[in-house]
């Protein structure tokens, strides 16, 4: 596969709604793979398929402080969500250097197949429950700047277009 990049909003493509993976095969290893690598080389703490233009439901996720603790989530679903919300500030490796506060679940039950293709679950809080449900807004063709104001939002995309073309010029 080539090289995978990172979309940046305000891409059409971060709003696809991505499908469930079918099999977990080599192809689906081997992406989750460069998914993690690409995850550590921009020090992002989770990364979704969506992100690389890939349209199927794998994310990866590593909230852990050594980064050694990598997550593969195939077909990722939330089995429990907790009435209590935080509100903490989250950023986007597709929104480069913007931080603003999201509200989410505090604690979520998640489901999802490993990448060895079999079904696990693991309860969530804190960061990795921020981040999982931040990864599954991503394939739902959801960027967290979309809980934001209009105003912020339009802010942010101006921002965003003008730093991708000053980019391309030098
Ligand atoms: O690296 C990331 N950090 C982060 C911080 C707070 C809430 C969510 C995140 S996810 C983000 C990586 C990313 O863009 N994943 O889609
Ligand atoms: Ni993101």
């Amino acid at each position: 596969m080539a090289k995978l990049s990172i979309l940046r909003y305000p891409d059409p493509r971060l709003h696809t709604v991505a499908k469930p993976v079918t099999v977990v095969d080599d192809r689906i290893r081997t992406l989750a793979d460069d998914m993690l690598e690409l995850m550590y080389q921009a020090d992002g703490v989770g990364l979704a398929a969506t992100q690389v233009d890939v349209h199927e439901r794998l994310i990866v996720i590593d909230t852990s402080e050594g980064r050694d603790d990598p997550r593969v989530l195939i077909n990722p679903e939330l089995i429990a969500r907790s009435e209590e919300m935080t509100f903490a500030d989250e950023g986007c490796l597709s929104v480069p250097a913007i931080y603003d506060k999201v509200q989410r679940h505090a604690q979520v039950t998640v489901r999802a197949l490993g990448r060895d293709g079999l079904p696990y679950q693991f309860d969530a809080e804190g960061l990795l429950s921020v981040c999982v449900q931040h990864e599954m807004d991503h394939l739902m063709g959801k960027v967290f700047v979309e809980y934001l104001s209009s105003l912020k939002r339009d802010r942010i995309k101006t921002k965003m277009l003008k730093k991708t073309r000053d980019e391309q010029k030098s």
